[in-house]
């Protein structure tokens, strides 16, 4: 089958895009905390969000330092919109859901999706060898593209280095220009992290590898491939690959970089390449676009089913998450799982999370970054987008639980540092 015809035909089989219509219809017009009104097409099975709760964690990001942070939730249907804080220091104009950002390494599921859909198609095959298909490329022929899927080909993550002064190494990529080779180059200076396939070792070098998978097997630019395989069948209007442009097409939250040097001024990282991730990490998007490609992926409308379970072959990164290929599933404090991808790109921190059958989705972003305050604090977004209020603490006796469950969070918070790419939360 055409692989355009696969992929309208399984997205015109689908709800997500009804779903996403008749979720406009839904929401009032008032944007910020428009939702408390309609929880009752909540997914099946699940406490309705916690609003309230939702709102207290992206207020408790701008107190650690976030100029602004948002979170929006589809539902089945039903949209629930929060934004605290500004979009822009400058003007001072408040942040919205609407407004388009940095993905980061979302990136790396839109990567994936792209990659298995080509296995789909019988052009490729997860167990072989990269070099089979990009022949000298890399120092071990062991290294399988399923490795590279999975972060476990021991490649070093070439970014430890670029942004080992955050301030200093962002400005010195900012406007450059790397070719995807280069990039491989920079980690082939370092010995493998491990034998190919023996540990899970999170490094953008091996998306920057599927990149070049893409694009040597197509014959396309990455960009070409995004969009005729995500952004038109689902309809994804403000989703941009537009590199080496540095500027986000039309309605924009600023990003800004938290200095290493405490109490240094944030730096306005809107403006880069992001050339030093490409394929890695250096999509745009909007929160409701990002719940709409989980939602999608997960209910089955982007891969064939043998793909997307190949896609939920977990690798334990630790006791609380797993990563499979190009997705990352966390178990939240309530004990639901959520399926999605973390970024960090300067300047945004994006958590898009959905559940396992896609009905709900959640997408919460900060304005800043290199702060591991933050990052920790937007991972709680997801608890109350999928595990409903915490028990109430009134009287004695519902104290207990409710301090086992707030201690559960600190533990799910610590954890967050494990979570990125080694070096990139450090605070
Ligand atoms: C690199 C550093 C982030 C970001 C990175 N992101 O690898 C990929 C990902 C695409 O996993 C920077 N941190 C920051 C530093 C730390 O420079 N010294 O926090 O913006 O999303």
């Amino acid at each position: 089958m055409e692989k355009n015809q696969m992929v309208s035909g399984m997205v015109g089989r689908g709800t997500a895009l009804g779903a996403v219509l008749l979720s406009l219809l839904a929401v009032p017009a008032q944007a910020a905390s428009a939702a408390e009104s309609t929880p009752t097409a909540a997914a099946e099975g699940m406490p309705a969000p916690d609003l309230a709760g939702l709102r207290e964690v992206l207020r408790s990001a701008l107190a650690k330092g976030a100029p602004g942070a948002m979170a929006r939730i589809d539902d089945n249907g039903t949209v629930y919109k929060a934004a605290e804080g500004i979009a822009d220091r400058v003007t001072g104009r408040p942040i919205s859901t609407q407004d388009r950002f940095r993905v980061g390494s979302v990136s790396k599921s839109f990567s994936s999706v792209v990659l298995l859909q080509l296995v789909d198609e019988g052009r490729l095959d997860l167990d072989t060898s990269v070099n089979t298909y990009l022949p000298g490329l890399l120092p071990d022929d062991r290294i399988s593209v399923r490795h590279l899927l999975s972060h476990r080909s021991g490649l070093y993550d070439y970014t430890n280095d670029m942004f080992a002064q955050t301030g200093p190494g962002f400005e010195s990529v900012r406007n450059r220009v790397f070719t995807l080779k280069e990039l491989v180059d920079l980690s082939l200076a370092k010995p493998l992290n491990n034998q190919p396939g023996a540990a899970y070792s999170y490094s953008n070098t091996n998306f920057v590898v599927v990149g070049m998978l893409i694009e040597k097997l197509t014959g396309h630019t990455l960009s070409t491939e995004y969009r005729d395989r995500i952004i038109k069948p689902l309809k994804l209007r403000d989703t941009f690959y537009v590199h080496p442009d540095t500027a986000l097409p039309g309605r924009h939250t600023k990003g800004y970089l938290t200095p290493d040097e405490a109490g240094a001024p944030l730096v306005d990282s809107t403006r880069q390449t992001v050339s030093w991730a490409q394929s890695a990490g250096a999509v745009i998007s909007s929160t409701r676009n990002l719940d709409t490609f989980f939602s999608a992926l997960l209910g089955g409308k982007l891969l064939s089913a043998d793909r997307l379970a190949q896609m939920q072959q977990w690798t334990p990164v630790n006791s609380t998450q797993g990563y499979g290929l190009g997705l990352r599933r966390r178990d939240l404090s309530c004990g639901v799982s959520v399926y999605g991808h973390t970024g960090t790109v300067q300047g945004y921190y994006t958590y898009s999370f959905t559940s396992k059958d896609g009905k709900r989705s959640i997408t919460a972003v900060a304005n800043t970054s290199n702060n591991g305050d933050v990052l920790g604090i937007m991972a709680k977004t997801l608890d109350a987008a999928f595990c409903g209020k915490p028990a109430p603490a009134t009287g004695a006796r519902s104290a207990a639980p409710s301090q086992q469950h707030e201690k559960q969070h600190e533990k799910e918070h610590e954890k967050q540092y494990e979570d990125i790419a080694p070096g990139i939360a450090r605070d």
